[in-house]
């Protein structure tokens, strides 16, 4: 990975985010397991604030608004796709990717994945010159991952229980191996839930520190799902929590937590209709100006 787009990434470098920002491309509705915190009328939880995303767009659409936001804004280094579902899981991921490539291959691109589907796609994903990585993994053990997701749906069949977790543990761990062996930048989130991994999450630092990943993201439950009625982390436990897993790895806390459609500077989101309307407006001035 490039050193100097790693420096210009607002989510991989603290310093970039006050100067830089992302888009993020909503091209990926399918989602390929369950997390038991996830309503799939949000955003992805993994990555994203629970917002709906304005609606799904298609890789064309995409593409145009790549073209509106990126090539308008210098800031915006980055194209990301975080959701509404899981990236990997989704052809318009791969096409977008492609379009990218071809028309800006100076801007980075970013995926953030549940990692179930990571091993299967990691060379087209490089092929596809992918920058920047991230696998959300929550737990190390079986018992505990049961605990956070209901199912898992992996070459067309669906498994529950102790058969789809440790499927999915076993292609997130070996993802994250093959991604950072590839050469890419990978980041991971945790989800911090309160009395299921909480406990948990400083082994998923240490060996995620391990394997290569350039940092680690402890992301705070945001009730929702089978998970509504519990407690969000108090923020003097995330930050002793991000203090201890510091000991094995660089720990992320400028998180937003950003929808699947943002676009700009962290914390700065619009809705997708808003900056339509916001472009459209910016045209008008500029014409009734110059007449
Ligand atoms: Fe997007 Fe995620 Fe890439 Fe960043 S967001 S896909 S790594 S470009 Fe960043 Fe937003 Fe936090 Fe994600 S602030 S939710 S960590
Ligand atoms: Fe929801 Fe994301 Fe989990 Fe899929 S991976 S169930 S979209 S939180």
């Amino acid at each position: 990975m490039d050193r100097d787009r790693l420096a210009k990434h607002p989510c991989f470098s603290k310093q970039a985010h006050h100067k830089y920002g992302r888009v993020h491309m909503p091209v990926a509705p399918a989602c390929n397991i369950q997390c038991r915190y996830c309503t799939r009328k949000f955003d992805c939880a993994n990555e994203s604030r629970p917002g709906v995303t304005s609606r799904v767009l298609t890789p064309s659409e995409a593409m145009e608004r790549v073209r509106a936001v990126a090539g308008r804004d210098g800031r915006v280094t980055v194209v990301g796709v975080a959701g509404p579902g899981d990236p990997l899981a989704n052809r318009g991921t791969y096409e977008l990717m492609g379009m990218v490539q071809r028309e800006f291959p100076e801007l980075t691109m970013c995926i953030s994945t549940n990692g179930l589907l990571l091993v299967d796609r990691l060379d087209e994903l490089v092929g596809l010159g992918l920058d920047t990585l991230t696998v959300t993994i929550n737990s190390v053990y079986p018992d505990t991952a049961e605990r956070l997701y209901s199912w898992v749906r992996y070459k067309g069949k669906v498994a529950r229980g102790p058969e789809a977790v440790r499927l999915l543990l076993k292609n997130q761990w070996l993802g994250l191996r093959a991604a950072v062996n590839a050469g890419l930048a990978v980041k991971v989130n945790s989800v911090m839930v309160p009395g299921i991994n909480d406990a948990e999450i400083e082994q998923v630092a240490e060996l995620a520190g391990g394997l290569g990943a350039t940092t680690l993201n402890i992301i705070p439950l945001i009730p929702n799902a089978e998970f509504a009625g519990m407690d969000a982390p108090k923020a003097d436990e995330l930050a002793g929590l991000r203090l201890r897993c510091g000991l094995y790895i660089p720990v992320m806390s400028h998180c937003r937590q950003c929808r699947a459609d943002a676009a700009g500077l962290l914390g700065e989101d619009k809705d997708m209709e808003t900056e339509t309307l916001m472009a459209l407006m910016g045209e008008e001035y500029a014409c009734s100006v110059a007449m």
